[in-house]
């Protein structure tokens, strides 16, 4: 059973720095609401990543009536339905799953770019942090390695880096309200 990584080793990321205000998030997912947009093309591939992040958010405390999963037809269609749902502001963050795969012509250029860019343009223009779990990926063996094989399961990990986010979010926004330097 190949395990996930979550966190930094210890002694690097996120340690202290003398004179320095060090900002990180946390897993504590207590009382987030978490958005999913997961599409339906190769579905027997994004249905094992929307199993492993709810998984991963469940295990991290949060109730599946906190969760909203959106359905769209392919990872071209992603990044509008995650923009409206960010703008509902009814979620602190959404995690964004599909998978696309290497054809014979150009279309996947522009599927996977128009997923990756779009689903960043969202945290640009929303402020809701998106994370991309969408696999990229020349075949289907290397699909199913990142979709809970030997590779892990890319959908855990975008649910846990979104729920980091969200709570990195919340401490830069305290401690601009508490006066404190980052101000982003
Ligand atoms: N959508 C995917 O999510 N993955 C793919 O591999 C894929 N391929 O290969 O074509 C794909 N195409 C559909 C696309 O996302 C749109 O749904 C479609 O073009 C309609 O806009």
């Amino acid at each position: 059973m190949p395990s996930t990584r979550y966190d930094s080793e210890a002694g690097s990321a996120g340690a202290p720095i003398e004179g320095a205000r060090v900002y990180t998030g946390s897993h504590d997912a207590t009382g987030m609401r978490i958005g999913i947009v997961v599409s339906r093309f190769n579905d027997i591939v994004s249905t094992r990543l929307l199993d492993g992040a709810v998984e991963a958010l469940r295990e991290q405390g949060i109730a599946a009536g906190d969760i909203d999963v959106v359905w769209v037809p392919g990872a071209f269609e992603i990044p509008i339905a995650a923009r409206e749902l960010a703008k509902s502001g009814a979620v602190d963050a959404i995690v964004c799953l599909g998978a696309v795969i290497r054809g014979d012509t150009p279309h996947f250029d522009y599927v996977a770019g128009e997923a990756a860019q779009g689903t960043a343009s969202v945290h640009a223009v929303t402020g809701v942090p998106a994370t991309f779990g969408v696999l990229t990926v020349d075949t289907i063996e290397q699909a199913n390695d990142r979709a809970g094989g030997k590779h892990g399961n890319k959908g855990a990990e975008a649910a846990i880096a979104a729920i980091e986010m969200a709570s990195l979010l919340r401490v830069l926004r305290m401690s601009r309200t508490a006066g404190e330097r980052a101000a982003p």
